[in-house]
C-alpha cells in the first residue's frame, strides 16, 4: 500500500498536489506535513506540523506514519533566496539532504522539484537540452543543481528510488506563488480583475517557459507512478508546456478582460535573473521515458485561469471594489 508523506505542503505546489494525492489515493495515505501549523492550511487528509531540518522529527514522522513514499517540496524560491542567499542554502539543502538521508534509512522513493533555474547563462537557450551545461547564476539554481546531484548521489549509492523534474514557471488560481520570478504571470492574472492594470517587474519581450499547474501535478503523479526501469535520469528530466512574454500574455488576458492596461518597470534583479534562464526546456526524454505530454497551451490556460479565478468569491468581491 502507498503511504505518502507531503512537505512543503501549504506552498504553492503543495496545496494542488496534497489534494491531487487525495483524489487519486486515500485520504488515509497522505500525510500533508508543513512548516506552517496545519491549524493555517487545513486539508482535506492527515496534517502535521514538521520542520524537515529537524532530522530526528522527519525521521519519527516517517517512521510513525510508514511513509513508502516522500513528495519534498518545501524550499525557498529564486527571488526570495537572492533576498537572503545563506537561508535559502540552509533550507533547500539541509532539508534535502535529510530527506535522502531518511528514504534510504526507510526505503522510501522521493520527489523532488528541480527547476528551469538550474541552468544558467552557458546554457543553449532555445531549447535547453536535458543534459547540458549548468552553471546557473543564482543561489536557488545553485541548490537546485545541487539537489539535483543529490538525487544522483542518494540513488547510485545507497539505491534511493529518487525522481525529479525541472518545473518551468508554474501558473495556478488555487494558491499563491511564493517569491520566484515567473510570479509576474499569475500576478498579472489577479491585478487584471481587481485593478484592470498591472506593472510588471519584467520587460515586455522577456519569453519563459511556463506551465498550467494542473499539467504540472499530473507530471509529478505519472513519474512517480513509471516504472523504475523506465528512467534514465534520476536528477530531474525537463518537462515543457508554454512560452510566452509578459506582453503576449497581456494580449491573451485582454481577450477576457477588454481594456486591460500593462505598464513595464522592469526590477534589475528579477530582469536578470530571467535573463539567466533559457526560454524553453527540451523535454524528448521525458515523452520517450514515462510518456510525458502536456495539456494546457497559452489560451486554454487563460481561459481556466479565468474560469477558476471568477469562482472564487474573495476576488469576485475585491475584482468589484476595485474597478
Ligand atoms: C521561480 O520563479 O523561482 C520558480 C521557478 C522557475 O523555479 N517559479
Amino acid at each position: 500500500m502507498k503511504r505518502i508523506l507531503v512537505t512543503g505542503a501549504a506552498g504553492q505546489i503543495g496545496t494542488e498536489l496534497t489534494s491531487s494525492l487525495v483524489a487519486r489515493y486515500r485520504a488515509g495515505e497522505i500525510l500533508a506535513t508543513d512548516i506552517r501549523h496545519p491549524a493555517d492550511w487545513a486539508r482535506d487528509c492527515p496534517a502535521e506540523q514538521l520542520d524537515c531540518l529537524d532530522l530526528d522529527a522527519l525521521r519519527a514522522t516517517v517512521k510513525r506514519f510508514g511513509a513508502t513514499a516522500i513528495h519534498h517540496l518545501a524550499a525557498i524560491l529564486s527571488a526570495t533566496a537572492e533576498a537572503d542567499p545563506v537561508r535559502a542554502y540552509r533550507i533547500n539543502m539541509n532539508g534535502l539532504v535529510n530527506v535522502l538521508q531518511v528514504a534510504a534509512e526507510r526505503r522510501c522513493r522521493v520527489f523532488v522539484p528541480s527547476s528551469i533555474a538550474a541552468f544558467g547563462p552557458g546554457t543553449p537557450r532555445d531549447p535547453a537540452p536535458q543534459s547540458t551545461v549548468q552553471r546557473p547564476t543564482t543561489m536557488y539554481g545553485v541548490t537546485k543543481v545541487a539537489g539535483e546531484l543529490l538525487c544522483d548521489y542518494y540513488h547510485g549509492r545507497f539505491g534511493v528510488d529518487a525522481r525529479g523534474l525541472r518545473f518551468p514557471g508554474l501558473i495556478s488560481y488555487a494558491a499563491p506563488p511564493g517569491g520566484g520570478t515567473t510570479d509576474y504571470a499569475v500576478e498579472m492574472f489577479h491585478a487584471s480583475l481587481c485593478e484592470g492594470r498591472y506593472t510588471c517587474f519584467l520587460r515586455a519581450d522577456t519569453r519563459m517557459d511556463m506551465m498550467y499547474m494542473p499539467d504540472a501535478i499530473r507530471a509529478v503523479i505519472e513519474l512517480m507512478e513509471a516504472s523504475p526501469t523506465a528512467l534514465t535520469h534520476r536528477n530531474a528530466f525537463n518537462i515543457t508546456a508554454m512560452q510566452f512574454t509578459p506582453a503576449e500574455l497581456a494580449a491573451e488576458i485582454r481577450a477576457h478582460v477588454p481594456g486591460f492596461r500593462i505598464d513595464y518597470d522592469p526590477d534589475p534583479l528579477r530582469q536578470s535573473i530571467a535573463d539567466s534562464w533559457p526560454s524553453r526546456l527540451d523535454d524528448s526524454e521525458a515523452r520517450e521515458q514515462w510518456g510525458w505530454r502536456h495539456e494546457y497551451g497559452l489560451p486554454d490556460m487563460a481561459a481556466d485561469m479565468f474560469r477558476g479565478l471568477h469562482a472564487q468569491p474573495a476576488l469576485t468581491a475585491a475584482a468589484s471594489a476595485g474597478r
